[in-house]
Order: structure tokens, then C-alpha cells, then sequence
């Protein structure tokens, strides 16, 4: 039998171009696979084939134009049906089906509730309650549900209840908060098998390292810095972790992955030293690290790349890149691409931290991803630099709140071991309530201060309270613990969020700042800038945590190691030889990805004739040609901020799907079209929605998962270039010290192609911004072949070479012609380099003149060119500058290299290179500011002049905006003359002519003041 296929509904769009064939007549293929390429003038698609069979024939070509219904090809000995008809799919019928059983089930099932009449006034008694005695009733029957049927029904019963009460019109605010103790009840707290003298002892020892190794740098040079009160509150936390839950990466499995709290670094590198991976000289050369073997301030595995994973310390961003991490994994796993091991993402911030946008921004998320790979700590010791963090109210319950209301996990914990007999004696409920009613300010001044203010300001706000720590001395009362402090507390709770299944897991724990400091600076509004300590305080310090050191060694401020064969260093190795290995550590054991065909890039070398596109579009087209090659293709990781349309990218919906982690549940309104919505469990687009910062989140987690993940992968971040550096600078920073490897797009770039958007759209600086990282890469291209040369060497030098930097192009939304790549053998270097000559004119013999073009301006001055050649018979070479950026950095490092090797011959820099022979003064023009094209400017020898977008970008039509930055190929030949006329090449009366030939304004104010 044979069967046609047809175009499909290609949505609103018409007469479309056929500009591949992708199969031959006679040619076996299966269904869904591609049988040709149309392309819009925004954007281009394969059409799948609907059928399996042979194909009998073909009957379209390229350059056809074809619309829904048109005859693609015929196939013969299909049995397959159309997939245009209309099927729903087998989940959304079972959905359905489903859900009509339920509501069948719950109208069957559902008692009638008879409709009391309410009484029309409710009584409202100080203190909210009524009837204490039935209250009593009611609480009596939970305990014994509890007790007899256990938590969970519990919770059902309470569950019921409310939806009871909504039912009956009883509208119950929703409380997100639980009273202020403990979320594991301690009959529930898992016991921790570690010997927990031991533990303490190795911890005293961190702890009195880390503060040691502070201390003694900024005794020898006070300018250097650190933090000693963050780590103090913060190393049961970690230390517990470190003995019992961390596992490291190794032969047999991936690692988990821990965010550490940037400013607890001395922590980390004190157990690093217990451990034997450093030693005391790098200790001592902590912040100092021009020399090698320094240790950073701050974790940044661009200077400790061995040993850092993760910089963390611009507060906010490890938040969302752990959230992001996490749901990375899991879309590596449900890809098929790694094995899912149960490894975890743990994220250590600071309660001050949280108040960042960034910190709280992407918890919705995590929720709805059901990332059970994450766990959130958030050290609240109440304080952050100022004071505290929420004097009048309490952190702990703002932030359970804000989680649980997001669909996390919680674990609060508060309170320390000490506590747990005076909580069971409460039975009047006066601790809990005196806990509830005390605020952070008080929470803070009590651990300021001893005891006795204890008892008199806390337990002596109610008889009730006083009378339960009668027989306590004030020694007792201060023995009180935090939660945060006690490792059992923490060991449960870690345990619980280790096994907690389908939701992300935050533990609040309550901590002290600076604890163990004691007056030098616990729990005191400075204590986070407390950095020196003088003898007493270590004196102190070494008494409260019983430091095996002498006094004179305390006064020497020594470090303390025990010996190899101690008990603790035997301890401390074997826990984490257990555990796999050390953390932190950086490796990578990525294999790099195989070159993808030439020829991909090859087409794109050829004039596309009359056929106009964007560099958005052949940057596309590229990417769907990439997506056929067996190596590259399922290591692409496009990445979108609901810009797919924009960029002409809804072809990859059906393509590659969108990662979903549920799949679809629903049957997409478009499902008939060919580019319909297609969301997947093993989808390849991250489809981030309305979402710069999580996007470029994802872009790192890709672009690290050499090295977390052991895999290479290519991740494409593309985005509107106004919202890329400037709009998430903070995280290109830190993408870059994680040393991702990957490219960031900045589509529909310039300030003057991106024509009706207007001024918050219109891109000026970006490459100036990204000029500022170092290992970044930036481009900015008029023509596909340029594009295509730009993008394989990206490919050679990041995944395949595993050099660690990224590559930033910037591509257009201008629709033109592309000519063919310049015979010229060095062009190729030239493109790579940054500039390489594209046109001259050489007609007359008598004027000449350089033109510097780049990005959307090259074509302008191209066209300036031909004007000054035909009217005014000057001659020009036209440059196309690919990249001032990459021409900076290599005049830099030239003029440094002649400025220290004054004896040697001096090298050239290749702007030198390029135009020191040339004839004529330079004009040098790019859509972005003139301080773009200036950054040459000291590497030429001649007259240099720019042209560039300064100032406030404004909506209107493409030409006008030109007109209005003086970029146009008018202002081209005007500026041209007068550059000439200033130089005394020729006379200015044809300048001036020009001028006004061309209505120019010379009155008119600089662009920037407009
Ligand atoms: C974006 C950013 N802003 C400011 C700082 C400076 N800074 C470093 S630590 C800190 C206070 C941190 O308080 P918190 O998060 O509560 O951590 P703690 O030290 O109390 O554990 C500040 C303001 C920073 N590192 N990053
Ligand atoms: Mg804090």
C-alpha cells in the first residue's frame, strides 16, 4: 500500500521553503524520522515522517515553497497510522480515567454532611481558648491516635478535619508554623554509631585550628582578613556531616555534592589538615595565594582547582546553583546519561543569606521538581555582619514557614539534648509558650551574657517556667544547648533529610555565633568581623574545647595536629575512607567529545545567494544540524528563558523535547502541529521559563558536569544579550570561577537591530561586560560562516581540547544575505583572532581609508565603503572585526611582553599585524559603545577614530536608529570624509557637503544626552 505524507499544520505560517532533503528516494526509514527541512523566515523545522516504509518517491526540492496539506513524499508498505489523526495519548487516558474513579469513589463514599446552623456570633476569649476542658478532650484522642495508630494517621485525621471545617465554611488560616521546638520528637531521633568523645575531640581540634590559622595570618599582615565566628557556629554542622553522611566521589560512585557556606572556608581546611592533604606552611598561607600553594579566602576552584567545587561566598547564588544542581542530576539521570545512585546535593547558608532574593527565588522549584537529591542547612545563628538578623521576630519560624508553604521538607532544629527533660516536664506548656513568645534580639543577648540573665530573662517571664529550672545552678542554665551545637540532634535530623522521599529537605538549625569565643566575641553584634584574638580570649578558647596545648603554645598560637597513629587521626581517616574519600575535592575524568563533521559547519561557508537570515537563524539552523551528529547530539544541552519562539527555536520541542521530570500530562492544545509542546521525561530542552538566573544556574551545572558529573557536556544558554551579563553578572562570575565550559548566546544583540523593543532591550554593553571575565571568549559576528567558524573552534578548544573557558557570540535578529567565506587562507585565523579584511577597494589609488565593522555595523560600513569608492572616489579597506575583546587581550599581552623584554625585538600585536602597513587613518564602528571599538586604540600607530551606540536605547525603526547613534552607512561617509579632511587628505568642503547631503545635524547633542 502506499500512503502520502503530507506538511503538517505548521501553525500560522504559509508557503514555507524547503531547504533540505534529508532522505532519498528508495530509502528504507522508520517513523519520526526526518524527511526534510522547511524553513520560515524565522525559524526552521524537520518534518518527521508519519509513516514507516520505502520511500517510492519524492516530491518536493529544495528552494519549493510548501504549506499544510502539500505532498512531501509517497511510501509504500507502511502499516502505520497518521499521527496527524488525533489520539490522546495513553497517560492523559488513564488521567482521565483515573480521575473519574476517584470522583466516582469520593461522591459514593462521601457522608452527607447535614448543614448546622451556625451560631452567629463566635466567641473569642482572651488567650484563644473556650473551653479548656474539651480542648483537653480533643488533645487526649490525638496523643491516643498517635500512640496507637502512629503519625501518619495522625496527620490524616487532622487533614480531614480541616477540610471538614472548609467544607462546613469554616475558613481556617493555614498555618505554616509549628510550635518552637524540635521536628523529630526525641523518641523518634536516629543515634548516631560514631564514638561521640572522639568526634568531640577532632571537632575542638578543627575548631581550634581554623580560628589558629585566622588569627596567625592577620598577626603577620592584619590586612588579610577572615572569619573566625562563622565557622565557630557551624562545625557540628558540618563535622557530622563529614563523619557520617558525605559521601566522595570514587571508582564506584559519583559523589555527593556539598555547597559549603564561603566564609566557613577556614573550617574546611583545618579538617583538610587533620586529614593530611595540607600541610601547616599552606595553613600559614591562608589568603595569600599570589605564590602557589596559598589557601583562597573564600572556596574558588578557579585557584584551588583540586579542591574547591563550588564558590558560594556572594551570598545568594549557591542557594539556586545547589537548586539547580540538583535538578540537573536528576534531568542527567532521566536522560539516560548517568546512573541514578541516590547522590545528594547539600547547600550550607547562612539564616542572613536567606534574606538574598536569590536564596528563597528558586524554592518553588525544587518543590515542584520533587528534588529529594536536596538538602538545604541553614545555619541560623541569628546574627549576621550588622547584628541580628531578625531582632524582633525569629528567623527559624519565617523561614519554616516560607519552605513549607513551597512544598519542602522541614526539619527544625532548635534545641540541644539538655533541653529534653525540662520540654517533657513542661506540662504546663509554659516552655513552649516562653519559647514561642522570646525573640531573636533576646534569643541573641542571652548567649552575650551568663546564666543567671537567663534565668531571670527567659525562665523568669513565667512562675511556670522559673519553677522548672529550680534546681538547675546557672552553670546548668548556660549548659543549655542549642540544637545546632548537639550532634545527636544534627546526626537525626540528617538522617531523616538523608531518607526524606519526593520533596527537598531544609534543617533549621539554631546556632550561636562565634561559639566558644566567649567574651572575644560570642554571640555579639561584631562577632562576624572578629578576626584577631588576643591571648585570653585563646586562652579561653582552648579551655572551652579542652585543646591539648600549653600555654606558651597558645600564646605561639600553634596549630594542633595529633600524631599519625593518634586515635583521632585514625578516626577521622577511617570515617571518610568509609565514605569513599575526602570532600571537598575537584577531579574531572570526562572524556572529551568527538569532533562533530565538518561539513556542518562547511555549508555554512557558502553564500546563502538571495536567501536572507538572521545569525539567530543560522546559529539555529546549526544547532538542528549538530542535533543529527551521534556524538554531539545528546551532549547539547539548550537551555531557554521562554524565549524558544523568539529565537525561531519551537522546532526542538518535538525534536528533543522539553525536560519534564513527570512527563506529559496533558494533551498540549497544539499537539496537531508540527512544533507542538512537547514536554518529556527524557526531554533535552531546559525550558527555564521567565528565569535569567536559573537559567544561567543550569548553564553551570552543565558546563561544570565534567567535573560533578564526570560527563562533558555542551550546554547553549541563549537569551535576549540585555538580559544576559548585565541582568545575572553575578553568576557569569561564578560560572566562570566554576570553570564551566559551555556557550552563552546573547540573541537578538546590538542596540540598534532589536529594533521596536526599546530602551531596556536594546543591548549596548554586553561585550564589554563580558570583556571583564577572563576566561570568557567573546564574539560578535555579521555572517554565518564567521558564526560557524566561531562556534567549531568553541566546540575544539572546551569539549574536545578541555580548555576552561566559555565562549560568549552575540547574534542577530537582522535578516540579510550571507556571502560566501573569503577564499583567503588566513581568514579563518583572522575570524578566531578577532579581524581579518573582508573588502577593498582599491580602485583610484589616491585616498584610503580603514574600516573597522563589526556585528550589525560591518554591513553599514560596507556599504559607506562602496559610497566613498563610487561618489567620492576614496578607497578603503573594510575589516570585519569579529571580536575587539580577543584583539585587546592580545595587544595586552604583546605590549607587556615588549614593555619586560626591553632588550629583545619587540613582537607585534596582531592589530599590528593587521593594519600597521595599511594606508589611511582607522574608523572602527560595532552596534555597542565606542568604548568597544576603542579597546585597540593603543595597539595602532595611527589616526583612530569610533563610532558606536552611546547612550539610551529607544524603540523605532531599525534605519532611524542608526540614523539617531550615527551608525549608518550615511554617518559611515560623512564621518569618513571628515576623518579624511581632518587629516589633510583631502579638502573638508566635502565633508561639510556631505553633512549635508545626508541631513545631518551637527547641532544635534551627543546621543547620550538624549
Ligand atoms: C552578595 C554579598 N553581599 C555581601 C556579602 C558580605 N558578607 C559576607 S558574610 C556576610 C554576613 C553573612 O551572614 P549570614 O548569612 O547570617 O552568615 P553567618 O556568617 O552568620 O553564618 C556578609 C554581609 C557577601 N559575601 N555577598
Ligand atoms: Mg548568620
Amino acid at each position: 500500500m502506499t500512503v502520502k505524507l503530507l506538511v503538517p499544520d505548521i501553525g500560522d505560517f504559509e508557503k514555507v521553503e524547503v531547504i533540505e532533503l534529508l532522505v532519498k528516494e528508495g530509502q528504507q526509514i522508520k517513523k519520526n524520522d526526518p524527511v526534510v527541512t522547511i524553513e520560515s523566515d524565522k525559524s526552521s523545522v524537520e518534518i518527521p515522517s508519519t509513516f514507516s516504509g520505502k520511500i517510492e518517491s519524492i516530491k518536493v526540492k529544495v528552494g519549493d515553497k510548501v504549506s499544510k496539506g502539500d505532498l512531501i513524499l509517497n511510501i509504500s508498505n507502511s502499516n502505520q497510522s497518521s499521527s496527524t489523526s488525533k489520539v490522546i495519548p495513553k497517560d492523559t487516558e488513564n488521567l482521565i480515567q483515573e480521575a473519574e474513579n476517584a470522583l466516582k469513589k469520593t461522591q459514593e463514599h462521601k457522608p452527607q454532611i447535614k448543614k448546622k446552623e451556625k451560631p452567629e456570633i463566635i466567641q473569642v476569649v482572651k488567650g484563644g481558648d473556650i473551653d479548656p476542658l474539651e480542648t483537653n478532650e480533643w488533645l487526649e484522642s490525638l496523643s491516643a491516635v498517635i500512640e496507637k495508630d502512629g503519625n501518619q494517621r495522625a496527620h490524616y485525621l487532622i487533614k480531614e478535619l480541616i477540610n471538614e471545617a472548609y467544607m462546613e465554611g469554616v475558613n481556617i488560616p493555614y498555618t505554616q508554623n509549628t510550635p518552637y521546638i524540635n521536628t523529630i520528637p526525641v523518641n523518634a531521633e536516629k543515634k548516631s554509631s560514631g564514638d561521640q568523645n572522639i568526634e568531640r575531640r577532632i571537632r575542638s581540634l578543627i575548631r581550634w585550628n581554623a580560628a589558629a590559622m585566622v588569627v596567625r595570618a592577620n598577626k603577620k599582615f592584619p590586612e588579610l582578613g577572615g572569619h573566625i565566628g562563622t565557622f565557630a557556629s557551624a562545625a557540628t554542622l558540618y563535622d557530622v556531616g563529614m563523619n557520617h553522611f558525605w559521601r566522595a566521589k570514587n571508582n564506584k560512585f559519583g559523589g555527593d555534592l556539598v555547597y559549603f557556606q564561603g566564609h566557613s572556608a577556614p573550617g574546611m581546611y583545618a579538617r583538610a589538615f587533620l586529614e593530611g592533604r595540607l600541610n601547616e606552611k599552606q595553613l600559614d598561607s591562608f589568603r595569600q595565594e599570589v605564590n602557589p600553594g596559598g589557601l583562597s579566602s573564600y572556596p574558588h576552584p578557579w585557584l584551588m582547582p583540586n579542591f574547591w567545587q563550588f564558590p558560594t561566598v556572594s551570598m545568594g547564588l549557591g542557594p539556586m546553583l545547589a537548586i539547580y544542581q540538583a535538578r540537573y542530576m536528576k534531568y542527567l539521570i532521566n536522560r539516560g546519561l548517568i546512573k541514578d545512585e541516590g547522590r545528594k546535593v547539600w547547600a550550607f547558608l547562612g539564616d542572613g543569606e536567606m534574606d538574598e532574593p536569590e536564596s528563597l527565588g528558586a524554592i518553588g522549584l525544587a518543590a515542584r521538581e520533587k528534588l529529594d537529591n536536596l538538602i538545604f542547612v541553614v545555619n541560623c545563628n541569628l546574627q549576621r555582619l550588622d547584628g541580628p538578623v531578625r531582632g524582633n521576630g525569629k528567623i527559624i519560624q519565617e523561614l519554616e514557614g516560607i519552605f513549607r508553604g513551597a512544598g519542602w521538607n522541614v526539619i527544625k532544629v532548635i534545641w540541644g539534648s539538655y533541653w529534653d527533660s525540662l520540654l517533657a516536664n513542661d506540662k504546663t506548656g509554659h516552655l513552649v509558650k516562653v519559647m514561642n513568645e522570646t525573640v531573636d534580639g533576646e534569643y541573641q543577648a542571652m548567649k552575650a551574657r551568663d546564666g543567671a540573665y537567663v534565668r531571670e530573662k527567659f525562665f523568669g517571664k513565667y512562675p511556670e517556667t522559673n519553677e522548672l529550672v529550680s534546681s538547675l545552678s546557672d552553670k546548668d542554665i548556660w549548659r543549655l544547648n542549642r540544637g545546632g551545637h548537639d550532634p545527636h540532634k544534627v546526626f537525626a535530623a540528617y538522617d531523616k533529610a538523608s531518607k526524606n522521599v519526593g520533596s527537598p529537605t531544609v534543617v533549621i538549625a539554631k546556632t550561636i555565633k562565634g561559639y566558644g569565643m566567649g567574651k572575644g566575641g560570642e554571640s555579639v553584634n561584631t562577632t562576624h568581623q572578629t578576626k584577631k584574638l588576643d591571648i585570653d580570649d585563646l586562652m579561653y578558647y582552648r579551655d572551652r574545647f579542652d585543646v591539648p596545648l600549653t600555654d606558651q603554645q597558645v600564646k605561639n598560637i600553634e596549630y594542633y595536629k595529633p600524631d599519625q597513629n593518634s586515635p583521632e587521626i585514625k578516626y577521622i581517616k577511617e570515617k571518610r575512607l568509609q565514605l569513599g574519600g575526602f570532600i571537598p575535592e575537584r577531579t574531572t575524568y570526562a572524556k572529551p567529545i568527538k569532533a562533530p563533521p565538518k561539513d556542518i559547519f562547511d555549508n555554512m561557508k557558502v553564500s546563502t545567494g538571495t536567501k536572507e537570515m538572521s545569525t539567530t537563524m543560522a546559529l539555529v539552523r546549526m544547532l538542528t544540524n549538530l542535533l543529527r551528529d551521534k556524538n554531539v547530539a545528546p551532549r547539547l544541552v539548550p537551555i531557554i528563558p521562554d524565549e524558544a519562539r523568539t529565537f525561531g527555536m519551537e522546532g526542538f520541542f518535538q525534536k528533543i523535547g522539553i525536560y519534564a521530570h513527570e512527563g506529559q500530562k496533558y494533551e498540549p492544545e497544539d499537539s496537531a502541529q508540527l512544533s507542538s509542546y512537547r514536554e518529556e521525561k527524557s526531554g533535552q530542552v531546559l525550558e527555564e521559563g521567565i528565569n535569567e538566573a536559573g537559567a544561567m544556574s543550569s548553564w553551570i551545572a552543565a558546563g561544570t558536569s565534567y567535573t560533578n558529573h564526570d560527563i562533558e557536556m555542551i550546554p547553549i544558554y541563549l537569551f535576549y544579550s540585555m538580559f544576559g551579563f548585565q541582568r545575572i553578572g553575578d553568576f557569569a562570575w561564578a560560572g566562570a570561577d566554576s570553570q564551566s565550559r559551555g556557550f552563552l548566546i546573547g540573541a537578538t544583540a546590538g542596540r540598534t537591530t532589536l529594533a521596536g523593543e526599546g530602551l531596556q532591550h536594546q543591548d549596548g554593553h554586553s561585550h564589554l561586560l563580558a570583556s571583564t571575565i577572563p576566561n570568557c571568549v567573546s564574539y560578535d559576528p555579521t555572517f554565518h560562516y564567521e558564526l560557524a567558524v566561531i562556534f567549531r573552534e568553541g566546540l575544539r578548544r572546551m569539549h574536545e581540547k578541555k580548555e576552561n573557558v566559555f565562549f560568549y557570540i552575540t547574534t542577530m535578529n537582522e535578516n540579510y544575505s550571507h556571502p560566501s567565506m573569503p577564499k583567503d587562507k588566513s581568514c579563518e585565523e583572522g575570524i578566531l583572532k578577532g579581524m581579518y579584511k573582508i573588502k577593498e577597494f582599491n580602485k583610484y589609488k589616491k585616498t584610503k581609508i580603514q574600516f573597522l565593522g563589526s556585528g550589525a555595523i560591518l554591513r553599514e560600513m560596507i556599504a559607506g565603503a562602496e559610497i566613498l569608492q563610487k561618489e567620492y572616489q576614496i578607497d578603503s579597506e573594510v575589516w570585519s572585526v569579529t571580536s575587539f575583546n580577543e584583539l585587546r587581550r592580545d595587544g595586552l599581552e604583546v605590549e607587556r611582553f615588549n614593555l619586560l623584554n626591553p632588550d629583545k625585538e619587540p613582537k607585534k600585536s596582531y592589530v599590528e599585524k593587521c593594519l600597521g602597513k595599511t594606508e589611511g587613518p582607522i574608523l572602527a564602528a560595532s552596534d555597542y559603545m565606542r568604548m568597544n571599538s576603542d579597546q585597540i586604540r593603543p595597539y595602532v600607530n595611527k589616526s583612530f577614530y569610533s563610532l558606536g551606540t552611546d547612550g539610551f536605547g529607544r524603540s523605532d525603526t531599525r534605519k532611524n536608529l542608526r540614523k539617531f547613534f550615527e551608525v549608518d552607512k550615511e554617518h559611515v561617509v560623512a564621518y569618513g570624509l571628515s576623518i579624511l579632511a581632518k587629516e589633510q587628505l583631502i579638502a573638508s568642503k566635502y565633508a561639510k557637503e556631505a553633512i549635508k547631503k545626508y541631513k545631518i545635524d551637527s547641532d544635534k547633542p551627543m546621543p547620550t544626552k538624549l
